[in-house]
Order: C-alpha cells, then structure tokens, then sequence
C-alpha cells in the first residue's frame, strides 16, 4: 500500500501529526499511531494503518493519569500497541490536542470531561421545528469557543419550516461571527452551503440536541445509511437516544464526521474565555460603560442599559449572558472547594470516588 493510501490518511493523519509521533514514540519500541473513532466504558476502538482494534490504556497510564480529562477522547490521535496476533492493542499515551470540546460531567463531583477530540469544525445543529431554541445554540458557542473549533450553526428540517430566513436572522444576531446555514437532508437542500467545510482530512463533529436530525445529517452526507436514526416510535421515558456513544466516520468526500448522542443540556466546564467569545457583542458594549467596573445596574453612563433600552440588545440574549456567567463562577467555586477538602482531609472515600467517576460510563 502506498504512503498516500494509508487507512489513517483518510482519519486526517498528516505531517504535524507525524512529528508529535516521533517527538513521542522515542523512548518505547514498537508503538504505532491510531486515532480513536469510538469509546465505550474503559474500552475504546481504535484506528491504525493495519485496520480497526479495540484497546484500552495501559496501567502505567492509568496511573500518571491525573484528572478524566487526560483520559483518550473520540478524535484522539494516540500511542498504540498492538498486541501480536490479537485485534487488540494497548494506549501508551495521547497526542497534545489541537482542539477539545469540554463539558462538566455528569455526577456530584465537578469534573471535565472530554467528549470530542481534535475536531475542525464543529456544526451545533438545532432543528427548525418545534425544538428551534437560540439560548441552547447560545451555549453550545459557549463550549465551542473554549473548544478552538471553528463553531457553524446548523439549522435542520428546513422543510418544516414556513419562515427560515427569518429564523437564520435570529440566530446570527446571537452567533456573531459564525456562520448560519439552513439544510433539509429529507429534501436534500443545502448541501452545498456545507462543501466548504467538507474537505479531506478535516474533522467535523455533529453536536445538538437528541432528535435534532445529527445522524440524519451523517447518513446524508455519507450518501448511505451509516448511522440509525430514531423512528418516531422508538421514543421512551428517558429520552430518545438511537445514537449511544461517540464515533468516527470517515466518508467518501475524505472528510471525517463526529456523531455524537444527544444531550439534554451541555453542562458548561471552565469555559469563561468561550463565553466571552460567544457574548462579544455584549463585552464591546460593556467595555463603552463609563466606568471601568460598571455592573449594569443604575450607573449612569451605561452603554449596556442604553443597547437594552433601544433594542440594540435583546433582553433575553442579556438574561443568558448573566445566567452563564453566574453559572460558570458557582462552578469554578464548587472545584475550589472539592480540590481543598480533598486536599486538607486525604479523604480516601473522595479520592476513591473521584476515581470511580474518572472511569465510568461515559453516557450523556
Ligand atoms: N422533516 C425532516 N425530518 C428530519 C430531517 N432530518 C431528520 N429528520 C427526522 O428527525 C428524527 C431524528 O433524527 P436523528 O437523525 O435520529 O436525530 P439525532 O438524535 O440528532 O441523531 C428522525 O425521525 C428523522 O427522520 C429533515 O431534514 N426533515
Ligand atoms: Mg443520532
Ligand atoms: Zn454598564
């Protein structure tokens, strides 16, 4: 097989990627690279150029690994060890990543948790029914920020829609800078909007809502069903999930799509520099106040009350503003305050809790 057909050519494998391999493999012999296309329990699958294996990290990993965080994600390009004869291998180590996409996990203890790795563009589809909803969009640019992956609103089922144009209007005024296409994968509409981002060897994950049309938008894209998507009768108490983890497709255009399950709420993670890329409107008019540290209130010379008093600035996008900011600085507090007691007390039970955390299911 040639150098440019290698399997991992077609997950994005390139020279940068190479030279962090090499800078990495040096001190262990026979490691291969291999990018993560799915990840279960403690289980991931994982691509090399001998084909799919299913791995799990080593010991010595497990071990030096300090927080969830430095666990494998979907879209990590890895360390890998196939073990001879078996279609397995073991995780060695993980690549710095260019991008992540963080989010608080689940659980009482405040943790990160990685769900996307390396990903280019990030598509934050919201669907033109019934479930349209800019405040959700608004934190999904919140994350996608943070992330380092150029954010592109989505706006699905056009063909339910009476009014889009409108509704793309709404969405840009909460998503400066980033772009807002409407598409219809049961009528085909819109796809070439979405060429620009489809290029070989670029990552694109599909995040959203459960329902919202991601795995739809896959199959289309792929021009084959390769994802299930949910039959309306499918749907359960706790939610409609067809899609249950994370994964790598690699499609026929040599670009690479991310789907992922649905979440109900994206649970924001240290993520303040996102919010005040996502809010930029809002900090360049706080920024004109007259005084420095103005909070809004009744200051006078107020350029945020002045934009909410003309209209410039919609009350609700000012209401999400405030809300994540709060949102953000209770959670940076509740950290402290995990850090410290674990710290003063050598509190076993945390520790070991925190632990058992780290290697749960990862399930949205
Ligand atoms: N009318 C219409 N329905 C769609 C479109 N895309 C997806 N759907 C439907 O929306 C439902 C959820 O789709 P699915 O892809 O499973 O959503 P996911 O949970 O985000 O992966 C399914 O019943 C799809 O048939 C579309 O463009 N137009
Ligand atoms: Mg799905
Ligand atoms: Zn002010």
């Amino acid at each position: 097989m040639s150098a440019d057909t290698r399997p991992l050519q077609a997950l994005g494998w390139n020279e940068q990627w190479q030279t962090l391999f090499t800078a990495a493999a040096k001190p262990i012999n026979g490691l291969v690279p291999a990018r993560v296309t799915a990840q279960f329990t403690n289980q991931y699958r994982v691509w090399t150029d001998e084909g799919e294996l299913a791995a799990e990290v080593s010991g010595k990993f497990q071990f030096q690994a300090a927080a969830r965080g430095d666990y494998p994600a979907v879209g990590d390009w890895i360390l890998a060890q196939p073990l001879p004869g078996e279609r397995r291998a073991i995780i060695h180590g993980v690549l710095p990543r260019r991008t992540a996409m963080i989010r608080r996990a689940a659980g009482s203890i405040p943790e990160e948790q990685v769900i996307g790795a390396n990903i280019d563009t990030l598509f934050i589809v919201n669907a033109l029914n019934g479930d349209f909803n800019v405040r959700k969009i608004e934190r999904y640019l919140i994350a996608a920020w943070e992330s380092g992956s150029s954010p592109v609103v989505l706006l699905t089922k056009a063909d339910l829609c009476e009014d889009a144009p409108s509704r793309i209007a709404e969405v840009e005024s909460a998503a400066p800078g980033v772009p807002v296409h409407a598409v219809s994968a049961l009528e085909d509409q819109g796809r070439s909007s979405l060429l620009p981002y489809l290029q070989p060897g670029q990552t694109i994950a599909v995040t959203g809502s459960s329902g919202a049309g991601k795995s739809t938008l896959l199959n289309w894209l792929a021009g084959e069903e390769r994802q299930h998507v949910q039959g309306i009768r499918e749907d359960d108490a706790r939610g409609r999930h067809t899609t249950t983890h994370r994964e790598l497709f690699a499609l026929p255009g040599g670009f690479i799509l991310m789907d992922t399950p649905g979440m109900r709420e994206l649970q924001l993670w240290e993520s303040e520099s996102g919010r005040q890329e996502a809010f930029a409107d809002i900090e360049a008019l706080a920024d004109a106040c007259r005084f420095r540290d103005c909070k809004h209130g009744s200051e006078l010379g107020c350029a945020v009350k002045e934009a909410l008093r003309s209209g410039e600035l919609d009350a609700h996008r000012y209401e999400s503003y405030k809300k994540t900011g709060r949102e953000l600085a209770h959670q940076a507090r509740k950290e402290r305050s995990v850090t410290n007691r674990a710290k003063k007390s050598g509190d076993k039970r945390l520790a070991s809790r925190e632990k058992q955390v780290r290697r749960s299911m990862d399930m949205d």
